[in-house]
């Protein structure tokens, strides 16, 4: 008889090897230990284990047939429309999802936000049927997605996505069932293609698509926590009369010398503790905080290119800039996920 597979996560059940995934005890099982650990538990510990390897996932993808529900985490919207991505998809509709607004500040709006993605979409020539945004694990606009979903007369959606960007928590919120996909904090949740039937049609629930170079694997599996974006931003402000340093643990610095006055706002988690110093007593901090090798990265200049932008460690946060600068260093391990942009907020 052919195994089916987990609910959850998509993986062919097995009842065979309790150390390699799918393993579940009853063959009558819907899900797999895996799924139910994290379920009724909360036992992250075997999400430390396994990664999918994305090339996987665009073959596996490039067999089905349907429109594309690009997820986008809005926290981390910049590593959203990945390179290639037309590549992958190609002569697809997309509908673009960004989750988790609910971690912007109050005072932010849609509009805001979906204008800087559409001015993005100029250079990613994909068929972009319409553009939504969740809040609160998808449960604030999932209905409105669902609607829209109906009047284009969509039989057939597949998610995508880079991996934790809520793709599962988003189909449980447009099933109203909260509890189907399992989701948790953790990259690479979901395993498998995972097929759904619903009263639209079917749904394909996909595994998460690798970051390659992510400053997130800079940390360990335990610490992620910390500098994941989980709760909303609490943004701290620094005013900056002279050369000042911020140093991120792990991570790199980033250094700026005002003309006059300017700030510098952090948007991170508050749990990942970015210090901040004299410009001048960089290097003794860097030596005694065991950061030497932070410091010892050949530093690359920003050129401002407008009176407020933002400083985006891709994955992390970024620095909101407002004033003139007479001069901005970045040292970091994975420059290319470091960018400047018009200030999104
Ligand atoms: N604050 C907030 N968190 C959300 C929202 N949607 C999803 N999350 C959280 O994001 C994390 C990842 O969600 P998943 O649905 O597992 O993400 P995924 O894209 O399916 O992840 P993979 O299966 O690993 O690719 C979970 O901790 C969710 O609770 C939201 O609207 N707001
Ligand atoms: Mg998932």
């Amino acid at each position: 008889m052919e195994k089916h597979s987990c609910v959850g996560c998509g993986i062919k059940l097995q009842t065979n090897d309790p150390k390699a995934l799918g393993y579940t005890t009853r063959e009558d099982a819907q899900y797999c230990q895996r799924c139910y650990r994290i379920k009724h538990y909360g036992d992250f510990a075997p999400l430390k284990k396994h990664s999918v390897p994305s090339d996987e996932v665009f073959q596996a993808i490039a067999k089905l047939e349907g429109t594309i529900l690009l997820v986008i985490d809005v926290t981390d919207i910049d590593s959203g429309l990945f390179t290639g991505i037309q590549r992958h998809c190609m002569n697809r509709d997309f509908i673009i999802v960004l989750t988790k607004f609910d971690l912007l500040p109050k005072t932010v709006t849609k509009q805001r936000i979906v204008g800087y993605l559409m001015s993005k979409l100029r250079d990613v020539p994909i068929n972009v049927l319409g553009v939504a945004t969740t809040s609160h694990q998808a449960k604030q606009g999932a209905k409105a997605l669902v609607q829209e979903i109906k009047k284009l007369k969509i039989k057939r959606l597949i998610t995508l996505g880079y991996a934790n960007m809520g793709k599962s928590t988003l189909i449980n919120a447009m099933l109203e069932k909260d509890d189907y996909l399992t989701i948790s904090p953790y990259p690479h949740t979901t395993l498998e293609i995972n097929q759904i039937e619903w009263a639209q049609g079917i749904i394909f629930d996909t595994p998460g698509i690798k970051i390659e170079h992510s400053f997130t694997d800079l940390f360990a599996f335990d610490e992620l926590e910390k500098v994941q974006i989980r709760k909303a931003f609490k943004p701290k402000t620094y005013q900056l009369d002279s050369a000042q340093a911020f140093v991120l643990p792990n991570v790199g610095i980033v250094s700026v010398k005002p003309k006059d006055k300017a700030s510098i706002t952090l948007y991170f988690s508050d749990q990942y503790s970015i210090h901040r110093t004299k410009f001048d007593r960089l290097e003794a901090y860097c030596m005694k905080h065991e950061a030497d090798d932070l410091y010892a990265i050949k530093a690359r200049r920003i050129i401002q290119d407008q009176p407020i932008f933002d400083i985006v460690f891709k994955q992390l946060g970024w620095f909101y800039c407002v004033g003139e600068f007479e001069w901005i260093e970045v040292k970091t391990v994975y420059f290319d996920q470091v960018m400047q942009r018009k200030a999104l907020i």
